[in-house]
């Protein structure tokens, strides 16, 4: 299959610090999805330690998650050692919540976020509606924050398009590498632009 996504940049990640979000819908597209996305970290540097994964519901409730995520950790920078958690400041007591900073991890925000999400058109308007509203909360936490959040959300017409964009059918490409390799190289420019 034809792979029309960008020329791969190598960026050294080592010291990034990246935050993933993503939604449990469509769970069997999301797996492969943040496999790709963690192995193109992890191959450009990132240290496991310096990646969290969060999880929320849906799509739709990404830019929240992202932002707070976001505040969390220049809240918790600011207060290093106060044994303040993410965790914590999403106001949740659910497991999958890692606290942060893992042991061995950087103590300095977020440098790029990542957010993942599977949206499936269905008979409904629904599916343009959350495509619209997360598509556009996202850009904003992006420029409000000045960090980069990376558009890991497939908004597909079925499941086989799905399916193609996650790297599960035959020769074809999973896009959570390339969200992976976005993160980084946004954040090594970023820093470079400061
Ligand atoms: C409700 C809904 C529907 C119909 N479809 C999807 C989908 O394809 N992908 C996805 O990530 N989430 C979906 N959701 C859930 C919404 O995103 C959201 O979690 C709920 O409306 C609760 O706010």
């Amino acid at each position: 299959m034809h792979n029309k996504g960008p020329i791969p940049q190598q960026h050294d990640g080592s010291g990034l610090r990246i935050g993933i979000v993503h939604a449990r819908w469509n769970e069997t597209i999301i797996e492969p999805l943040l496999a790709g996305t963690k192995a193109k970290l992890l191959e450009s540097g990132v240290s496991e330690a310096n990646i969290v994964v969060q999880t929320v519901p849906g799509s739709w409730e990404l830019p929240i998650a992202v932002q707070r995520l976001y505040s969390a950790s220049q809240v918790q920078s600011s207060s290093a050692g106060s044994g303040s958690t993410a965790g914590d400041l999403l106001g949740s007591s659910t497991t999958d919540l890692t606290p942060l900073p893992a042991a061995g991890a950087s103590t300095g925000p977020f440098d790029a976020l990542i957010a993942i999400g599977v949206l499936i058109k269905g008979e409904t308007m629904h599916f343009e509606y959350i495509s619209e509203s997360v598509s556009q909360g996202l850009m904003r936490v992006s420029l409000d924050t000045g960090v980069p959040v990376i558009f890991g959300v497939l908004t597909v017409l079925n499941d086989d398009q799905a399916r193609a964009r996650a790297g599960i059918l035959d020769g074809s490409h999973n896009h959570g590498e390339d969200w992976g390799l976005a993160a980084v190289e946004m954040a090594v420019k970023r820093k470079s632009w400061a």
